[in-house]
């Protein structure tokens, strides 16, 4: 899509604004809370493109994968959340519903998406109060035994610091990373950011860590050379002024790991709000134009991010796809089991979108499709389907 220099906007708050993204500096606060004001929607998708494709050009990143929610059992109670299920010391009183998948349950779980070309599994759990931290590093081991050449994306931040409490002796969380990355944990995933807001934090999510904890976590993984990746899940009880902080603060967080630490993160992922079955289960969640705002104005907000992620499984596939032109060049991947939303609360787990399903809908937006790795290495295959490398030589 060419971008015309001059084009005009319905909005004249819009004007500084384009005047600053063409000349590619950096958006203020200000600015952010404009663009969320503004009904020029298409000035916005243009703007956010402008950003989009002097990263990416018109490619758009997917790759195979696999998501594995290996128990639903919490000892939180986030009000946004239709996934934990307490757990009970005696068996009869926990709900029919609840589940713990034992370590070779997740390795076959693993090993089958593996043989079936995937090349990352994304792992994550509720906080369970039982399992060991030996469970953990097990899991691991053992899928790296099994899958020597499948990339492991695993723990939120919220995990790891679970996993700080639990370990005996108890561990730093530079401790429980090392042992995990020894284990075999290639990447963390970006989950439990959710609104870095004292307000939100405590009337939404309030027993759970916050952003000091959350940030401690993704600082300690960049020094140690660990990739990493950041969310934002709006829509709830948030507003524009908190999401737009957010954002400032991740950017933050972002300059100084590019400056001084040995990784930084990849990917930002806007989660578009899933009321269905949760304690917020009256609230509307985003419209769709929220959703196409959100994500245009992480692209515009976070100049020093390489990747913006529509999650299909939460913007929907037709929206991810609508996406592509407001800012968004990653679609995540196949999933398959998906177990933390659900749509209408007690739809299925089985949440998949084929290969040739994601390529179409990146065709339709005019965008070419780039099978990738974990680390944005385009992925190489012989006819056979089977990978021979990524684009870096590995
Ligand atoms: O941590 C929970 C959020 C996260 C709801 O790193 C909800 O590549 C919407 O982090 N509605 C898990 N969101 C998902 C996540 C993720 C997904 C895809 C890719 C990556 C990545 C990360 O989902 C949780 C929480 O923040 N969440 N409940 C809900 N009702």
């Amino acid at each position: 899509m060419s971008i015309a220099p001059n084009a005009t906007s319905t909005d004249t708050e819009l004007l500084p604004i384009r005047e600053k993204v063409q000349a590619n500096q950096r958006l203020s606060r200000e600015d952010g809370l404009a663009l969320y004001r503004t009904k020029d929607i298409f000035t916005l998708g243009e703007l956010a493109t402008i950003a989009r494709e002097r990263r990416h050009g018109r490619l758009a990143y997917y790759n195979i994968n696999r998501h594995i929610n290996y128990t639903n059992f919490c000892v939180l109670r986030c009000k946004f959340c239709s996934f934990y299920r307490p757990w009970s010391k005696e068996p009869t009183e926990n709900t029919a519903d609840t589940y713990e998948l034992t370590v070779d349950e997740i390795v076959e779980i693993a090993a089958q998406a593996y043989d079936q070309g995937a090349t990352e599994v994304h792992i994550v759990g509720g906080l369970h109060p039982k399992l060991p931290f030996d469970y953990y590093l097990d899991m691991c081991r053992g899928i790296k035994a099994r899958c020597p050449g499948l990339r492991l994306k695993a723990f939120t931040a919220i995990e790891i610091v679970h996993f700080t409490r639990i370990a005996r002796p108890r561990m730093s969380i530079a401790e429980v990373l090392t042992a995990l990355r020894d284990a075999g944990l290639d990447t963390l995933p970006g989950g439990g950011a959710e609104i870095f807001d004292q307000r939100v934090h405590d009337e939404a999510f309030k027993n759970k860590v916050g952003e000091a904890e959350w940030f401690d976590v993704h600082r300690t993984a960049h020094e140690l050379g660990i990739p990493t990746n950041a969310t934002m899940l709006y829509g709830h009880i948030d507003g524009h002024a908190e999401r737009i902080e957010h954002l400032i603060k991740l950017r933050d967080h972002q300059d100084a790991s590019l400056a001084e630490r040995q990784a930084a993160f990849q990917c930002l992922i806007p989660l578009s709000f899933i009321p269905d079955g949760s304690e917020f289960g009256h609230l509307p969640g985003p419209t769709g134009l929220d959703d196409l705002k959100t994500l245009a104005i992480s692209r515009l907000m976070l100049d020093n991010f390489d990747h913006i992620k529509a999650f299909w499984i939460m913007q929907s596939p037709k929206l991810s796809q609508v996406a592509l032109s407001w800012g968004v060049d990653d679609f995540d991947g196949t999933v398959v089991w998906y177990d933390i939303t659900k749509r209408e609360g007690r739809g299925t787990q089985h949440q998949e979108l084929s290969i040739d399903q994601i390529a179409r809908l990146i065709r339709e937006a005019g965008c070419v499709p780039v099978e990738r790795d974990s680390f944005y290495n385009r992925i190489r295959r012989d006819a056979s389907g089977k990978v021979v490398g990524s684009a870096d030589g590995s």
